[in-house]
């Protein structure tokens, strides 16, 4: 493939020391799972799945010398020697002072929402995040989208689709007045935009306005190593800066940050809280025993703890973000190359497949992008994720639905699990769903959740 777009080819910086046997299915089988799980693949049961595309978080193959880290788990209630290796990680790579472990991503944004949100404030992000906008709201403030436009639609070519538009934001600060914004949500890679990047020069940006206000910068930094891939690929200047210096940097920008560290750390589960503020990390290390556990252990295992820490370190390294999102972008490289309208450019977890442009015939009440991945799962047993309309769930306010422009099937590639070959096998069921776009039907919810209604909702034929 590198050939073909006239560049040298990448190749994966490990080899493979143990196997996990797929299990095929045949068409019969796959109807019945579906119908089971109620044309939602988050109900599909994983033996009946043959490339699991799903998510990249906690999915992800650990090192030896991670699953060697979990037998030295110091696992004491209080003061885990893995603890202090997790904390000097985080200092070492993130830059961050204070250190909370949580059990994932979301226990951390629950925490940092009950903390810094005030009833009635408001929270400026760079697009929403389903279970982080959820912990926002849970927590009184009222989320408020400040992307840049371009990254509402899919064909916008601009390289760095997670910027916060600055003049959306000034406009918020000076109606609403600076006391009446909790912060600044931002995330590194933003997931629902299709894993489209934050430049360096807009967080630089972005601290400049902020402080101007008195406002604080929290970043989501789930997929924050391979936002700073990009702006080494990207951005003037930082061609010849490492990974792990550019990461740092633009942590430095920010006053704290969360993390799901099931994505970029390279483990199956684990997340964390750090700031940079003594007091908040106080109140923060006072609920967090509330919620999920001592703060030396957060709801994790000290082996979990040990893997984190050796992930983190593994996770910077820039043969390894090269070939991760080499990966993602040889699958999105080879749909384009077909036609087939994906988000572009090609983020850095997943190939975004864009569900309008499959079925212009489906209106958006009718789940497009659920039923792309309904019929992926169909074709040849590749589960997907609907990021579209069942995702974005309603306004708390009207009860209305939310009608997100970007209505998407995730195909999302854990890291240093598939390989190559696995790869092609998913364009071609892609490419064959495509060819048959036009005999496609809808769907209609027929269950639906109060909150994050895509995990367990249920969806018939039309
Ligand atoms: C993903 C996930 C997992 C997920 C979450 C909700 C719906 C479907 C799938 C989780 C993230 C994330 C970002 C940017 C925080 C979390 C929560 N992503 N921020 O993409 O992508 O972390 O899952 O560890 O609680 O499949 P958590």
């Amino acid at each position: 493939m590198g050939q073909q777009f006239g560049r040298r080819s990448w190749a994966e910086p490990w080899k493979i020391k143990m196997v996990e046997p797929l299990r095929m299915t045949t068409k019969e089988d796959r109807e019945k799972a579906l119908v089971e799980a109620g044309f939602n693949t988050f109900l599909l049961k994983s033996e009946d799945v043959y490339i699991d595309l799903l998510t990249d978080s906690g999915t992800n193959a650990m090192s030896d010398r991670q699953w060697a880290g979990m037998m030295l788990g110091d696992e004491a209630y209080a003061g885990s020697r893995n603890f202090y290796n997790l904390e000097e990680a985080v200092r070492k790579y993130y830059g961050y002072k204070y250190l909370i472990p949580t059990h994932q991503g979301r226990g951390a944004e629950h925490l940092i929402s009950q903390a810094a949100i005030k009833k009635g404030q408001f929270v400026p992000g760079n697009m929403y995040f389903t279970t982080t906008r959820l912990h926002q709201e849970l927590a009184g403030g009222v989320f408020t989208d400040v992307i840049i436009d371009e990254a509402h639609n899919s064909q916008n070519p601009h390289p760095f689709k997670g910027n916060v538009d600055l003049e959306k934001l000034e406009s918020l600060i000076k109606r609403e007045g600076a006391e009446k914004i909790a912060y600044i949500s931002l995330a590194g890679t933003v997931n629902m935009a299709g894993g489209q990047p934050v430049s360096m020069a807009n967080v630089k940006a972005l601290r400049a306005l902020t402080d101007r206000h008195g406002i604080k910068v929290y970043l989501d930094a789930t997929r924050m190593v391979e936002n700073a891939y990009f702006i080494q690929e990207r951005e003037e200047g930082y061609a010849r800066k490492t990974i792990a210096e550019i990461l740092l940097e633009f942590c430095s920008y920010t006053d704290g940050a969360w993390m799901s560290a099931k994505k970029d750390s390279l483990v199956n589960i684990g997340g964390w809280l750090a700031v940079n503020n003594w007091t908040l990390f106080e109140e923060l290390r006072n609920l967090v025993v509330v919620y999920e556990g001592l703060h030396t252990y957060g709801g994790l295992a000290g082996r979990d703890m040990e893997a984190m820490a050796i992930g983190i370190a593994e996770s910077v390294a820039d043969d390894h973000v090269h070939s991760r999102i080499g990966q993602v972008r040889y699958l999105g490289e080879m749909l384009t190359a077909w036609n087939i309208p994906i988000v572009l450019p090609v983020g850095g977890h997943a190939v975004f497949l864009d569900a309008r442009g499959f079925y212009p015939h489906i209106p958006q009440i009718q789940f497009p992008a659920q039923t792309l991945a309904a019929e992926l799962y169909l074709d040849s047993g590749i589960r997907s994720m609907e990021r579209g309309i069942a995702s974005a769930g309603r306004d708390p306010k009207t009860g209305d639905h939310y009608y997100p422009r970007l209505e998407l099937t995730r195909l999302t590639i854990p890291r240093r699990v598939y390989t190559q070959a696995h790869m092609d096998v998913v364009a071609e069921s892609v490419r064959a769903v495509y060819e048959a776009r036009e005999k496609t039907q809808g769907l209609k919810m027929a269950y639906e959740p109060k909150y994050l209604r895509f995990f367990q909702a249920r969806f018939e034929r039309m």
